[in-house]
C-alpha cells in the first residue's frame, strides 16, 4: 500500500470518529433539553395540582339526623370528612340552593366569644350572617346556615347544644 493511501485511511477514521463523537454530543444534548423539559413540564403539573387542590370544592353530604354542633363534627369525622369550611363567596354560592334544612357548618366562637373559626382553625373573613346576627342570643356559640331565598345572608348563631343535620365537606 502506498504512503498517500494509508494516509487517507487514516484521515477517513479521523473523521468517522468526529462524527461518532458529534453524534454522542447531539444525543447527549438532546437528552439534557429533553430531561429538562420533563422536569419543567413534572413541575407545572405538581404546581397545577396543588393549587387545583386547594381551591376546589370537595364532596357535600348532610346527616339524616339531627345531633349537636360537636355530635355533627364528629358524625363528619368518622366518615374522613368535616363540618363544611365556607371561606369564598363562590362555595358560600355554591352550597346555599341546597340548603334544605337548618344545618350546622364548621364556624365556632365556643373558645372566645366573638372570635369565630372554623373547624381547621383559620379566623372567619366574611361572613354571610342573616340580618342581626351573629347575635349570640343568651350564649349562641355554634353556627347554622338556614334555607331562606338570599343566599347571602343565611347564617345564625344558635346554641351548641340544639340539634341540627350536619353539613359534611369530604
Ligand atoms: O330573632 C333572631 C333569633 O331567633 C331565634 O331565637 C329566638 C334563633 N334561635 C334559634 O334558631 C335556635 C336565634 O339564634 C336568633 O338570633
Ligand atoms: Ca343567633
Amino acid at each position: 500500500m502506498e504512503m498517500d493511501t494509508i494516509y487517507e485511511n487514516v484521515e477517513d477514521v479521523k473523521d468517522e470518529g468526529k462524527a461518532q463523537q458529534n453524534r454522542r454530543s447531539c444525543l447527549m444534548l438532546a437528552t439534557v433539553i429533553l430531561g429538562t423539559i420533563c422536569v419543567i413540564l413534572l413541575v407545572f403539573v405538581i404546581l397545577q395540582h396543588t393549587r387545583a387542590g386547594s381551591n376546589r370544592l370537595g364532596l357535600f353530604f348532610i346527616s339524616n339526623n339531627t345531633m349537636s354542633w360537636s355530635e355533627s363534627r364528629q358524625f363528619c369525622r368518622d366518615r374522613g370528612a368535616d363540618l363544611v369550611i365556607i371561606n369564598t363567596e363562590e362555595k358560600q354560592r355554591f352550597i346555599s340552593p341546597f340548603v334544605e334544612d337548618f344545618l350546622w357548618i364548621g364556624l365556632t366562637d365556643e373558645e372566645i366569644e366573638g372570635n369565630m373559626k372554623w373547624v381547621d382553625n383559620s379566623p372567619l373573613k366574611q361572613g354571610f350572617w342573616v340580618d342581626g346576627e351573629p347575635n349570640n342570643l343568651n350564649g349562641e356559640n355554634c353556627v347554622i346556615i338556614v334555607p331562606v331565598e338570599n343566599f347571602l345572608k343565611n347564617w345564625n348563631d344558635v346554641p351548641c347544644t340544639f340539634t341540627f343535620k350536619a353539613l359534611c365537606e369530604k
